[in-house]
């Protein structure tokens, strides 16, 4: 709360710190290489989409060069980021994911 009852303007803390974790959006880059079928595989298992969703989302990315996978905590936006990565990288797809501030 603030000064309530002195005056004297100073701001106080009446419970303790819990911050709220930020968030980060992490985005699909479109290429001209990996399969379309692959990418969708890639959005159910690590983002769990149903087909449909995974379909849309993928469709979006190869026709405006980027989409939005999800919002997540930092540390879940990181992981979500290396699991499609190595997913990729263990296929010899190109596939690149980034994470950014929401
Ligand atoms: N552009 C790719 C193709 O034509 C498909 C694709 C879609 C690749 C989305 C990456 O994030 C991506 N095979």
């Amino acid at each position: 709360g603030d000064d309530a009852g002195t005056g004297l303007g100073v701001a106080t803390r009446t419970r303790a710190k819990a911050k709220k974790p930020s968030l980060y959006k992490v985005l699909m880059l479109n290429d001209d290489y990996t399969p379309m079928e692959f990418v969708v595989l890639v959005l159910q298992q690590v983002f769990r989409m149903t087909m449909e969703d995974a379909t849309r989302v993928m469709l979006h990315v190869h026709q405006r060069g980027v989409g939005v996978c999800g919002v997540f905590s930092y540390e879940v936006a990181e992981s979500k980021v290396t699991q499609v990565i190595d997913f990729a990288r263990q296929n010899q797809h190109p596939l690149q994911c980034t994470l950014e501030k929401a």
